[in-house]
């Protein structure tokens, strides 16, 4: 028996089972099942992320259980993985990623707006910093609150309290549960950088456990692991926790890898961002190191524009 770890949400089960069922497809002789937990970040959900201050929120409860042998495998949402695996683990495969975008749902009273025509002073849900420090200095005439829970308590506080206009998401997860037709708006990469790694899903394993190492290798989708650990290691330069305003968006046309970053002040008053490109070549594990170099160049430009002091800053204003 193979076990398949999870968390709870139905989000988190619902990425489960597409993988449990991608596993039996492939390997119809072997049997699976999925074992759910309940993390630190699902639990605590009246402090903001950035204070509750262990970058391994969603992820802690669940690598314990596979060091343990309880489980054999982790899904996880990638974004939900922090760039520093612990020891003794490892980022085993990234399956194919779904539109990384942010997105808009609108409350049913606020139907006909988009984030521009909003009257002034309207509510944006989001516990995102990076969404808010990006949005904040296009649209000044919005006010940003926090919002905790998971996707269905999101979408209820939205459309039963009078606090929210709007919540900011991830198109990935939202697709996901089944809600495109609540989807008012994506935000292109031109208004908002999405997070890293976001729309792809994780699998992590034991570092050194050959058999599940070559049953998930069977899930990995090349050009998403390429755009993902391009973005992680620029992240990892960067030291930038699940909680910083630090976005992303790549690119990867024919064996061209184009690489998008930035860091912003907390009130969007400050923005550092860069381009980077490079021509892959080779074979995967050559183009996965190439990827990687250009997350750590581009890290590099940021650092030479001032991104060090402009994070120290936020991380200041967060404690
Ligand atoms: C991380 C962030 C959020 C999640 C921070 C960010 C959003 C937190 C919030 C690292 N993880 O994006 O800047 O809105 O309060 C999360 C979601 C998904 C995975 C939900 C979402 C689904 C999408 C995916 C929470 N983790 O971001 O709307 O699988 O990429």
């Amino acid at each position: 028996m193979i076990v398949i770890g999870s968390r709870e949400s139905q989000l988190a089960m619902i990425q489960a089972n597409h993988v449990l069922k991608t596993l039996k497809e492939q390997f119809p002789d072997k049997e699976f099942e999925i074992k759910g937990m309940t993390t630190t970040g699902d639990q605590v959900l009246d402090t903001a992320l950035s204070k509750i201050g262990t970058k391994a929120l969603f992820t802690k409860e669940l690598e314990v259980a596979l060091d343990l042998k309880q489980i054999d495998l982790i899904v996880h949402s990638l974004k939900d993985l922090p760039t520093q695996m612990p020891p003794g683990m490892l980022l085993g495969a990234v399956m194919e990623r779904e539109n990384p975008l942010d997105c808009v749902i609108m409350s049913i009273k606020h139907q006909q707006y988009r984030l521009d025509t909003l009257p002034p002073n309207s509510v944006v849900g989001t516990s995102s910093v990076r969404r808010s420090a990006q949005l904040k200095a296009k649209y000044p005439h919005l006010v940003f609150e926090s919002v905790r829970g998971n996707l269905n308590t999101r979408l209820r506080k939205l459309d039963e309290d009078d606090t929210y206009s709007c919540l900011l998401l991830a198109y990935a997860g939202v697709h996901r549960m089944g809600w495109d037709s609540r989807i008012t708006q994506v935000l292109e990469p031109e208004v908002m950088l999405h997070a890293v790694g976001q729309g792809a899903l994780g699998i992590e394993i034991r570092d050194g456990d050959a058999q599940i190492l070559d049953l998930v290798r069977s899930l990995n989708h090349n050009p998403s692991e390429l755009r993902c650990f391009s973005e992680r290691e620029f992240m990892r330069q960067l030291e930038g926790g699940c909680s910083v305003p630090l976005g992303v968006s790549t690119d990867l046309i024919g064996d061209q890898l184009t690489l998008t970053g930035s860091v912003t002040s907390l009130d969007g008053k400050q923005q550092l961002k860069a381009s980077l490109k490079t021509d892959l070549s080779g074979d995967h594990p050559q183009k996965l190191q190439q990827a990687q170099q250009l997350g750590s160049d581009l890290a590099q430009i940021l650092i030479k524009q001032g991104a060090t002091t402009l994070l120290q800053e936020i991380r200041h204003q967060q404690s």
